[in-house]
C-alpha cells in the first residue's frame, strides 16, 4: 500500500452538520520508536501494549461554511478553550488534508478530555491523536458510501500517525506494530497492524501500574528527540537492534518466556534512553527517584522471583509491567516501597486493553 491509496474517492454524500465522539487509549511501547524520517515514516519498527484506562475522549462537531477560508477549529480541553492546542491541531491538518478534502468545508469544535491528569507526564498525544483521527473518520465514513470496517480503521492509523507516529498504535489492541518488519505479516511504515500472531497466555492481562514520578512539563519534545537520531554516532546500529529485537519479541510473546521478555523491555527502555543521553545535545530526562524505583524492582525481583520489571517512555514516569497473577502482590509492594518516590504519591493503574471505541 502507498500514501496514494488513502486518497478517497469523490464523495457521493452530502450532510450539514453532525457530531462524533470518540474514546482512544494511550499506548506503552514495548520495542520502541526512536528516530523517524520525513513524513512520520520510522526509522525502525516498533510493538506496543494498548492501555485500557488511560484514554482520551473526544468529540468533534462539524457545521458547514459559507466560503471555503482555510481551516476553521475551536479546541477545549475539559470545557476550557485551549488556544495552545490549535498550532498542532493546524499542522495535523496541514498534514492529511489530502487524505480529508473535507476538512475545508467545515467548522470544527473538538472537544477533549482525558482520564489521566493532563500535566502528569503521561503523553496525551497517542490517544489525543487517535481520537481525533477517528472522529474524522466517522465524518469521512458518512460522506462515502463504501468504507468497510478494516479500512476504517487502517485509515484512521494512517491518519492518526500523521499527528503524532506513536498515535497509530492506539486504535485497536491489545498489541499494535507500526513499521516494516520481515517476519510479521501486513506490517506498515504507514500505520499500525494489530499483531497477527499468537499470544502466550502469560500476557493476557498484563498490567501496567505508571508512577508519576514527575508531572513537569517535557523536557524534550517528541518532535526535538526524535530528531537527535539524525546522525547520531549509534542511530543505524539501533535501527537494526529495534529490527532484531522485534524478531525476539515475536518468539517470546509465542513461547510465554517472562525472563526473556523482562530482559528485552528493560533494554529496549534503557537503550531509549541511551540514546537521549549520547545525542548532541544530550539529555537526561530519568530522575534520581526514577533510578531509586528501578533499583527496588530489580531487588524486589530478585528476592522474591517475580516477574516485574519496568519500562520508560521519553520521561521520567515508571510503567510497571506484570503478569495479572502477580497483581496483589505486586501492587502491595508498590503501596509499600515505590508509592514513596512518585510525585504526591500518584500513580495510576491500567492494563492491556482492546483499543479505541465510538461513544
Ligand atoms: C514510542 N515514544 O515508541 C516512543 C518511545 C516515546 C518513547 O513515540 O513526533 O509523540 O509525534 O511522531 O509518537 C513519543 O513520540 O512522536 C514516542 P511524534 P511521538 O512510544
Amino acid at each position: 500500500m502507498t500514501e496514494e491509496n488513502f486518497i478517497p474517492k469523490p464523495y457521493t454524500n452530502s450532510i450539514d452538520s453532525g457530531s462524533f465522539t470518540w474514546a482512544s487509549p494511550s499506548n506503552i511501547a514495548l520495542v520502541k520508536y526512536w528516530g523517524k524520517k520525513e513524513h512520520q515514516i520510522p526509522e525502525n519498527p516498533s510493538i506496543s501494549f494498548t492501555l485500557n484506562n488511560c484514554k482520551t475522549t473526544t468529540t468533534v462537531s462539524f457545521s458547514k461554511k459559507e466560503i471555503n477560508t482555510g481551516f476553521s477549529f475551536e479546541v477545549f480541553l475539559d470545557g476550557e478553550q485551549k488556544e495552545d492546542f490549535k498550532p498542532k491541531i493546524e499542522t495535523f491538518f496541514k498534514r492529511v488534508e489530502v487524505y480529508l478534502p473535507f476538512l475545508n468545508a467545515y467548522h470544527f469544535k473538538i472537544e477533549t478530555s482525558n482520564t489521566f491528569p493532563h500535566s502528569s507526564g503521561i503523553a496525551s498525544s497517542a490517544s489525543g491523536m487517535s481520537a481525533l483521527a477517528l472522529c474524522l473518520m466517522s465524518i469521512e465514513k458518512e460522506l462515502s458510501t463504501d468504507v468497510s470496517e478494516q479500512d476504517f480503521i487502517k485509515k484512521a492509523s494512517f491518519l492518526a500517525r500523521l499527528g503524532s507516529g506513536s498515535a497509530c498504535r492506539s486504535l485497536e489492541g491489545d498489541l499494535v506494530v507500526w513499521g516494516t518488519h520481515d517476519e510479521i505479516k501486513g506490517s506498515s511504515d504507514l500505520f499500525g497492524v494489530k499483531y497477527p500472531y499468537d499470544v502466550h497466555q502469560n500476557f493476557k492481562n498484563y498490567q501496567d501500574t505508571i508512577l508519576l514520578v514527575d508531572k513537569g512539563e517535557k523536557q524534550v519534545s517528541s518532535t526535538v528527540g526524535h530528531n537527535l537520531m539524525h546522525g547520531h554516532p549509534f542511530a543505524q546500529e539501533r535501527f537494526k537492534q529495534a529490527n532484531s529485537n522485534l524478531s525476539q519479541m515475536v518468539s517470546i510473546l509465542k513461547n510465554g518466556d517472562l525472563d526473556q521478555f523482562i530482559a528485552l523491555v528493560e533494554s529496549e527502555a534503557l537503550t531509549l534512553h541511551a540514546m537521549m543521553m549520547t545525542s548532541m545535545p544530550y539529555f537526561i530526562l530519568m530522575k534520581p527517584n526514577t533510578l531509586e524505583i528501578i533499583n527496588k524492582i530489580w531487588n524486589y525481583r530478585k528476592q522474591k522471583g517475580s516477574n516485574v520489571c519496568f519500562t520508560l517512555d521519553a520521561g521520567a514516569n515508571v510503567h510497571v509491567l506484570y503478569p495479572q497473577n502477580e497483581t496483589a502482590s505486586v501492587l502491595e509492594f508498590i503501596k509499600n516501597e515505590l508509592v514513596a518516590y512518585c510525585q504526591n504519591g500518584q500513580y495510576i493503574c491500567d492494563v492491556i486493553g482492546l483499543g479505541a471505541n465510538k461513544l
